[in-house]
């Protein structure tokens, strides 16, 4: 690029993140940004409409402010009223991800066109498993009306995508988190929970209201291990609720049946988030950016897929589960299959509540030292494809493609 640090990367980025709704879209884009920042020297402003969301995150920010820093970040509340104004006055970055089509302000397009150096412009997609995804990868899209050209950038899970979200030292700090239990027993007492007893498993379970919720809970009430469950504040406490008979439940919550303990948790921030994936013997994860962060935990953990029109959502899960049992033992592979779609067909709409989730569940846990396993090794298969470092060596590429057609322009 024209303006460039001395290791030829991009030094300037304008992300936009509009928020659909959950925090899986703000989640992807911090995560981005800190990187960006934190190991590539990357100046980013990050431009988000929904702050609220933003700040449940990370307690730093603010809602009511319409420029912060932090954590290196500068941030802008992406909203109407400022956003004509601050358009005017701001330079479009060299790089400009727009995350999840999110549809870029037009005054910021007609400044992107008005460049004589355009910026590179990319749309971040949402993670999936389909073969389709390796095919768009990097593709450019011309815009309709204008001289400007938009790219498709894919996460995915092979190297024909762009794929995962992953810091440089993560795999490193999991690691030594999970051999010190010194380490562990520090963020139980935080959360105000006592250690492991020595037969005991131990949850997490952040999902969408699901049907099958009341037998998967009467399944770990019969259970012979005792099951300590924790479920952050969410939009599954009114149902957590129904199950005990309450009318609701709040953080700080024990709750006690037959051998199962759920304990409800405040959200936690996402830094820390991490700390109760690596700690738990499985965890339950939905959306995307959780799912991605329970693979790096190497443990394994159930799927609860973003819901979506005509049940494509099902098509993905396939597509999720054949890469990740392939090479797994047939009957764990079958046991795995089973939960996850029963889990997830569970909530598709017109379903009736699960009844078989009870030896579903009972399959599953006879594999699971097997399972635990293949976590570890799909995490360490998984953490050679770096969304960022792809992304960084893209616009590389880009902008060297665009300087040869200079060149040849001005001959
Ligand atoms: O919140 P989600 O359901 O987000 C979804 C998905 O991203 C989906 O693809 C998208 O279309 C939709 O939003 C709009 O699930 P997800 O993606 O796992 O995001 C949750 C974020 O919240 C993630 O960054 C982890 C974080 N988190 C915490 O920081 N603390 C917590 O206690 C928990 C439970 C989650």
């Amino acid at each position: 690029m024209h303006t460039t640090n001395r290791k030829n990367k991009p030094i300037t980025c304008d992300i936009f993140c509009a928020v659909i709704d959950n925090f899986g879209d703000i989640g992807v884009c911090w995560r981005l940004a800190k990187q960006l920042v934190h190991e590539h020297d990357v100046s980013v402003r990050l431009w988000v409409d929904d702050l609220l969301s933003f700040c449940r995150l990370h307690r730093a920010i603010s809602p009511d402010m319409p420029i912060q820093y932090c954590l290196g970040v500068e941030i802008r509340h992406w909203n109407s009223a400022f956003l004509e104004l601050t358009f005017l006055k701001i330079e479009p970055a060299q790089l400009v991800i727009e995350a999840f089509a999110c549809d870029l302000p037009e005054c910021y397009v007609a400044a992107m066109v008005a460049q004589e150096r355009k910026s590179i412009w990319v749309n971040l997609e949402y993670l999936s498993a389909e073969e389709w995804v390796a095919g768009c990868h990097c593709l450019p899209s011309p815009y309709p009306s204008l001289p400007i050209i938009k790219y498709f950038f894919f996460p995915g899970f092979t190297l024909q995508t762009g794929g995962l979200l992953l810091e440089r030292d993560l795999i490193a700090r999991r690691d030594v988190f999970q051999s010190e239990l010194h380490m562990q027993a520090a963020f139980w007492r935080a959360l105000g929970v006592p250690l492991p007893k020595p037969d005991e498993v131990r949850v997490s379970l952040f999902c969408y209201e699901s049907i099958a919720l009341p037998e998967l809970f009467s399944t770990w009430a019969k259970a012979t291990t005792p099951i300590l469950c924790f479920v952050p504040e969410g939009c599954v406490l009114p149902q957590v609720a129904a199950f005990f008979g309450k009318e609701h439940v709040v953080a700080g919550d024990i709750l006690q049946y037959g051998n199962l303990e759920i304990r409800v948790l405040p959200f936690i921030a996402q830094e820390r988030y991490d700390d109760l994936l690596w700690a738990c013997d499985i965890n339950f994860v939905r959306g995307e950016d959780s799912c991605v962060r329970a693979q790096w935990a190497g443990k394994p953990f159930v799927w609860h897929i973003y819901p979506q029109q005509d049940k494509v959502h099902l098509k993905k899960l396939s597509a999720f589960m054949e890469l990740y049992c392939s090479g797994l033992q047939p009957d764990a592979r079958q046991a795995l299959y089973s939960l996850w779609q029963e889990w997830n067909i569970g909530q598709s709409e017109g379903q009736v509540a699960s009844t078989s989730l009870k030896p579903v569940w009972n399959e599953y846990w006879e594999h699971i030292a097997l399972l635990q396993r293949h976590a570890r090794e799909w995490s360490q298969h998984l953490s050679g494809n770096n969304l960022v470092l792809n992304l960084l060596n893209f616009v590389q590429k880009i902008d060297r493609m665009r300087s040869l057609e200079c060149k040849s322009d001005l001959r």
